[in-house]
């Protein structure tokens, strides 16, 4: 058969854009060569609904080799007692928590979305916010979770479960006084570490693990794997909340889990997905995670300090992890603004409400400004400087044409200090 040229050309460039572009969406990161090799692979192949050694369809034995892998090195990762590496997304991971936990129309309490939360913590247009009773908790005007509010809201309205986590936050969560409260009132305390979880696993964050009931997160951010989810327990449950499987039976915290995955709210897991997933904490494991950790972090404190010097206003004042957000409007600018023209010199970063935002969310206050891909990249503290200065000269100039463009060749210019995935050609 011949090459589809068409869309290899589109991969290549794509290749291309990744190389010569500055790279600062939170949420981003670049995988190994293996963890992308192991994702193009054979076991895309195989069906295997169910769990290893309890298939639906015959042929499964490697590829139950390949999921028992990923969940022993995952589990040694965030030492932790169970995992589910089949979720799609992160997004599905959440699904399949809310189905092990919640009946339709039952309450729970999340960080709202236009304060740094995620769309599947109870956004109107999302099934979180569209099956269940979603109660938000936001941020003080100081930038930092409101937890006197969070539990003034859990007393008042008893919801079922307790969402912490984010995806525009950049201070460490405190999960002890969050579980503390969700005790008063016999809540589930479910954690999604999607953003800071490669932080939280090489102990460079609060561990969320002994205070949430559950903990889900994506694979492919600050964690450096495929995309991804994953959903975890330290320690599994007798299920004091007394919920019960879709035929009525009590079940452990881990069995109703496994349940709200397949075939809850998934089918066949994606092997080969699932085959890089335990590249990539095998990665975590055996190579120094803790330096490239420490380096996101001490990227984060360079560049806010580097912002800050130059008069941008972030919320919190700065960071703990490995994001910043930036409040746009002592600049007179739009969050939309300064995306599109960033965009135009090869910067890629995106627009963000900021908390209390006057803005529609299509157009937005504020940016997010994230280091695990230029982490990853090979960047250190001394760079930040460089980067903010492109951001800034971009930003004082975003309606001259002529400037942006010769910051654009500065950047790819910059860029070629960082090779990425050389053996590619
Ligand atoms: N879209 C992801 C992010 O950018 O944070 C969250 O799912």
């Amino acid at each position: 058969m011949q090459k589809d040229t068409l869309v290899f050309d589109l991969i290549r460039k794509e290749l291309d854009r990744q190389r010569h572009g500055i790279e600062l969406i939170a949420s981003e990161n670049f995988t190994s060569l293996q963890v992308m090799q192991a994702m193009g692979t054979v076991p895309t192949n195989k069906y295997a609904e169910g769990y290893p050694g309890k298939r639906y369809y015959g042929g499964c034995e490697v590829v139950d080799e390949i999921e028992t892998l990923a969940i022993d090195r995952l589990k040694k990762v965030f030492n932790a007692s169970w995992a589910n590496v089949q979720p799609h997304s992160g997004a599905s991971a959440n699904a399949a928590v809310f189905l092990a936990v919640m009946k339709p129309g039952e309450k729970f309490l999340g960080l709202d979305l236009s304060m740094g939360g995620h769309l599947t913590h109870g956004s109107p247009a999302n099934f979180s916010g569209k099956t269940y009773e979603a109660l938000h908790y936001g941020v003080t005007k100081d930038g930092i979770v409101d937890y006197e509010q969070l539990e003034a809201k859990a007393r008042a309205e008893k919801p079922k479960m307790i969402i912490c986590g984010a995806s525009a936050y950049s201070r460490d969560w405190d999960y002890k006084r969050i579980r503390a409260v969700a005790d008063e009132i016999g809540a589930v305390v479910f954690a999604d570490i999607a953003h800071p979880a490669g932080l939280i696993a090489t102990g460079l964050l609060n561990d969320p693990f002994d205070h949430c009931h559950i903990v889900s997160s994506t694979t492919h951010k600050t964690l450096r794997g495929p995309r991804g989810g994953i959903i975890m327990l330290r320690h599994d449950f007798e299920n004091p909340w007394g919920i019960k499987d879709p035929k009525g039976n009590l079940r452990t915290m881990s069995q109703l889990l496994d349940l709200a995955v397949f075939p809850g709210s998934q089918g066949g897991p994606l092997e080969h997905v699932i085959a890089a997933k335990a590249v990539a904490f095998g990665e975590i494991l055996s190579e120094d995670f803790t330096a490239y950790g420490k380096q996101v972090i001490a990227n984060a404190q360079a560049m806010a300090t580097a912002f800050n010097n130059r008069g941008y206003q972030l919320i919190s004042n700065g960071t703990d992890n490995h994001l910043m957000l930036i409040d746009l409007r002592n600049k007179n600018l739009t969050g939309k603004k300064a995306q599109e023209t960033l965009d135009k010199a090869h910067i890629t970063l995106n627009k963000n409400a900021v908390p209390f935002d006057d803005k529609s969310p299509f157009v937005t206050s504020g940016i997010r400004v994230g280091v695990p891909a230029i982490t990853t990249r090979g960047m250190n503290e001394a760079h930040m400087e460089t980067v903010v200065s492109f951001i800034d000269e971009v930003l004082m100039n975003a309606d001259d044409e002529n400037k942006v463009a010769a910051v654009k060749q500065e950047v790819n210019t910059f860029m070629q200090q960082f090779p990425l995935y050389p053996e590619l050609g």
